[in-house]
């Protein structure tokens, strides 16, 4: 039996000598140690029909050999890995630099949400959030909107079903706080808003909003005026001038549109300043909407802002199609990483 065996190693290390490719060596391997048809593994299965006390040595013998011909079978596919493909098989060079990995990275879009709030954060606003899904009053008729306003018309606004509708911009949030909590409101509510434009370089008829509000007894024109004149300089820039251009919104009175002058460094060094541009609405509240939330307008006053950090990141990079934002193009997003 020992003399078969050993009959048997040589002609498999023989045999796994001579495999010059690895589908011929895969043969080889099926030959002798293939589960079913392997000539080494029919003896194995054999050693319970021998007299037992040849048993342990051919045994034992046995594991031997088909351990040595694993390691042959290892050792020649190694070295028909480096003949075909030189460099393969040989030890990594951990001195080599790694590759760079596309690990993900914050949306555009995101960024400046998240860049907006954090300086209303730094001036003690608080960050709140509520329903997409809204009704009538919250989305338009507290916000002093009437309801055969073009803005509250099936044409703008996607209606989910009678009085129920996807929320046209985050003020719905404003409402529902200042009917919880009694001023001193300061609020940033930042999300997703819903209109029935059409998709196109400037449109989506989803878009994330920026929405804030304050709140309190005695707060000014002068408050206004001096807090988002703080944020422009903070957000764009040290030298960026402000202008607050006479506008009109149902829910503000007096209201403005607010625009930016920006010094701009070229990549040359050379400094340019750009020409106005609108980056948000604003206004001190509407009496009426204080009515409406049960907050005394003789005693409270307050002013409110809204912003798209979509346009606000077009601006910053200088994008021109909206759409960029929402197709996952990676050879877009990767810019931002
Ligand atoms: C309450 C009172 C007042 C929120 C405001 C704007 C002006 C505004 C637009 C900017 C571009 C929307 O993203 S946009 O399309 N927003 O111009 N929003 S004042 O005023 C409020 C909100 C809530 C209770």
């Amino acid at each position: 039996m020992t003399e078969e065996l050993q009959r048997l190693e040589a002609e498999a290390l023989a045999a796994i000598r001579d495999a010059s490719a690895a589908n011929a060596l895969e043969q080889v391997r099926v030959r002798y140690l293939g589960r079913k048809e392997g000539r080494l593994s029919a003896i194995l299965r054999g050693l319970g029909r021998m007299a037992p006390e040849e048993r342990p040595k051919a045994g034992a013998e046995a594991n031997r050999i088909k351990a040595a011909l694993a390691r042959a079978l290892d050792e020649r596919a190694a070295s028909l890995a480096e003949t075909a493909n030189p460099g393969s098989a040989a030890e990594p060079d951990l001195s080599l630099p790694p590759r760079r990995r596309w690990q993900g990275s914050v949306h555009p879009v995101s960024r400046a949400i998240a860049d907006v709030w954090a300086i209303f954060r730094s001036l003690g606003f608080t960050r709140v959030r509520g329903p997409e899904a809204e009704t009538e009053w919250y989305n338009f008729v507290a916000l002093n909107t009437p309801l055969d306003h073009p803005a509250a018309d099936e044409q703008d606004t996607l209606y989910l079903a009678p009085g129920l509708l996807l929320r046209s911009h985050t003020s719905p949030v404003q409402i529902r706080t200042l009917e919880r909590h009694p001023p001193p409101v300061r609020i940033v509510a930042p999300g997703m808003v819903y209109r029935r434009d059409t998709y196109d370089a400037t449109h989506t008829p989803a878009f994330a909003q920026i929405e804030g509000l304050v709140v309190d007894e005695g707060v000014t024109f002068v408050d206004f005026k001096a807090t988002l004149a703080e944020f422009a300089r903070r957000f764009w820039g040290p030298d960026t001038q402000v202008r607050f251009r006479p506008s009109f919104f149902p829910f503000t009175e007096p209201s403005a549109e607010v625009d930016v002058k920006r010094v701009v460094v070229r990549e040359d060094g050379s400094r340019e300043e750009t020409g106005w541009i609108e980056v948000m609405g604003a206004g001190m509240v509407d009496p009426a909407v204080l009515e409406n939330v049960g907050c005394d307008p003789e005693r409270y006053t307050g002013w409110a802002f809204g912003m798209g950090p979509a346009r606000v990141a077009m601006l910053r990079h200088g994008i021109r199609d909206i759409r960029l934002f929402f197709e996952n193009d990676m050879r877009f997003l990767r810019q931002f990483a």
